[in-house]
């Protein structure tokens, strides 16, 4: 069996060394910094390696990110390139990111910013009910995440459209793709969700330009990374009332920093990026299996594209 090397800073090993002697019993289970020689790990379970731990591991088979995101990844100058890298593609987290997409879809269809303003004033005053009909949801990225969310959201009956890198065809979903199609497909969103991976070709993505193409009075969800907005163009935004609200899940420096505009900003919902956070019950199994898999000299699956990037 192949030895395994973890590190996560923000979780503990426990439940992914229980978890995978249970399934696994010989398996050699290291942890990070303490993994003795390195050319023995076979194969990296990682979030957020500091860069340069790879040296000397001449060994390693298989990197596997402990997330569905594997940008973290890419910062490291010396990550092997030659060596395959794997993901968590977990039906449970795309269900947690759903959830906490329509969380704040719905508290924003649903008034929630001009009804928490009347509470805070002590009115009993009633809106005209909102129309869903009328309230177009456009997901940029349509991975595992994107799609589980955009099907959920069309399921409730919202026209829900897609921006992805290349075309395809998905039920219920109206789909655009490539920088040719970004304008129409900003044009027609109420309410834009990102969920893109973070690329050389996604990062800023939405920066003064591309708000300035959504109708007046879009509310943005970011759920992918910090990185894909300009956190100054989207305050001007706010500002401005370009742009009606903001929840977000991920920012450039985590945790966010106490003195950020986005803390205070009445209009900015702060989450502490938990909109789907890694679960060791439901990922061990895809991670033991593609241990076995590198056992048996096979490639594991859910690999990234080196080259893209995600
Ligand atoms: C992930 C994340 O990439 O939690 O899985 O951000």
């Amino acid at each position: 069996m192949p030895v395994v090397m973890f590190h996560d800073a923000l979780a503990s090993p426990d439940a992914w060394r229980d978890g995978l002697a249970a399934r696994i019993p010989e398996l050699d289970f290291r942890v990070w910094p303490d993994i003795g020689d390195p050319g023995e790990i076979e194969f990296a379970m990682v979030w957020n390696l500091p860069p340069g731990s790879y040296a000397g591991m001449t060994g390693l088979r298989c990197i596997c990110s402990l997330g569905q995101g594997v940008d973290h990844l890419f910062l490291d100058p010396d990550l092997p390139r030659d060596v395959p890298i794997m993901r968590l593609v977990d039906p449970w987290m795309s269900q947690s990111m759903t959830e906490w997409i329509l969380l704040n879809l719905l508290y924003f269809h649903r008034q929630g910013p001009e009804y928490d303003a009347l509470v805070r004033q002590h009115r009993w005053h009633v809106l005209p009910p909102p129309e869903t009909s009328e309230c177009r949801v456009g997901i940029m990225g349509l991975g595992a995440l994107g799609l589980h969310a955009a099907r959920a959201i069309s399921g409730l009956g919202f026209p829900t459209a897609g921006w992805a890198r290349t075309a395809r065809t998905v039920d219920g979903v109206e789909v655009y793709s490539g920088n040719g199609q970004l304008t129409d497909f900003l044009a027609r969103t109420d309410v834009l969700c990102c969920l893109l991976p973070l690329t050389a070709a996604t990062r800023g993505i939405i920066n003064t330009d591309t708000l300035a193409l959504l109708p007046r009075g879009t509310f943005v969800i970011n759920a992918a990374r910090g990185a894909h907005i300009v956190d100054e163009d989207l305050l001007a935004a706010l500002d401005s009332g370009q742009v009606a609200g903001a929840a977000l899940d991920v920012f450039h420096t985590e945790p966010l920093p106490p003195e950020h505009a986005y803390w205070a900003h009445p209009a900015v919902r702060v989450w502490p990026h938990v909109s789907a956070q890694t679960n060791p019950a439901t990922a061990l199994e895809q991670v033991a299996a593609a241990i076995r898999r590198v056992a048996d000299g096979r490639i594991p699956e859910n690999l990234v594209d080196p080259t893209l990037g995600y």
